[in-house]
């Protein structure tokens, strides 16, 4: 249990991270906003309280590995990252300015602190699955950690992953699907039902819990109690909320993809205080 005065200042934190997303994506006039705000909290989190690394020496073979296998929503892990210290933060000014640049609209392994080139939905996962192979083979202590989408679980090669993460008793990986209902154009129930979800993961032979993935409580108590199950991979499904807030956003399946305008952004400065661009 987090005492009040680490709750405050996580929460405090977090609500930074979404507001210089929401700044970035208005500078660049681009970005899957929605999908980087459902997720602010669940990275804060991971690397506020969780994970093992050494942010001057990204490479230090004992770190714990992050794929965003949802890599769309990578504004919130590039100001995470610059938070923490793997680069600095003028640079998050660079997203999508140009062409060459190291915050791109999905991760790149270039950039300090990203594992992996993501994006390619089912992908990322899968080479969390590997890492985790490698882990065990070497007799690593490190954990992987991998955030996917709910429309991202319509994927078959999720499930051939974790099939093999079972079969492989991968207890080193941790699965986080970022629960929001909604995917590009519309409602995930809409576009292909993906309940009953965590019966899915169970019966994959995973251990599930099923949290409010923006309650830092639930989300620090998850991820202390892996694994869930001895010798099993776990998945935490956390209920989301795309566009969490950012109230013209929230919910709103239009945001998956969208900036705010300069107009949008000034109301939204007046309701958050975001300050200069
Ligand atoms: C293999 C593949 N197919 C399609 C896309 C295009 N695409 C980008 S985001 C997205 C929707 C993802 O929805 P969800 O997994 O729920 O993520 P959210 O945006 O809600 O975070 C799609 C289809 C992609 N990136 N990769
Ligand atoms: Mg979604």
């Amino acid at each position: 249990m987090l005492t009040d005065g680490e709750l405050n200042k996580l929460t405090h934190e977090a609500a930074e991270v979404r507001k210089e997303a929401i700044k970035m994506a208005t500078r660049a006039g681009t970005g899957h906003l929605g999908p980087a705000l459902s997720i602010a909290d669940i990275l804060w989190i991971l690397y506020s309280r969780v994970m093992k690394y050494h942010p001057q020496d990204p490479s230090w073979p004992e770190r714990d590995r992050l794929l965003l296998s949802k890599g769309h929503g990578c504004i919130s892990l590039y100001v995470t990252l610059a938070k923490k210290g793997f680069f600095e933060e003028e640079l998050l000014k660079s997203y999508c300015a140009k062409v060459d640049t190291l915050l791109g609209g999905h991760p790149e392994r270039k950039l300090p602190g990203i594992e992996a080139n993501t994006g390619s939905l089912g992908h990322g996962f899968n080479i969390g699955v590997g890492m985790s192979m490698v882990a065990k083979a070497e007799q690593k202590n490190y954990k992987v950690f991998t955030i996917l989408g709910d429309g991202e679980n319509q994927e078959g090669s999720i499930w051939e992953g974790a099939m093999s993460a079972a079969h492989y008793q991968l207890d080193n990986l941790v699965a986080i699907v970022d629960r929001n209902n909604l995917q590009v154009s519309n409602f995930v129930n809409k576009v292909m039902g993906i309940e009953p979800l965590a019966e899915k993961w169970s019966s994959f032979g995973w251990g599930v819990k099923v949290i409010d993935g923006h309650d830092l409580n639930q989300l620090d108590e998850a991820f202390k109690s892996v694994p869930f199950i001895e010798g099993k991979p776990s998945v935490i499904i956390a209920n989301t909320v795309k566009g969490k807030g950012l109230p013209m956003a929230e919910n709103k399946v239009e945001w998956h993809h969208k900036a705010p305008s300069l107009q949008e952004y000034q109301e939204i400065d007046k309701e958050l205080g975001l300050g200069d661009l």
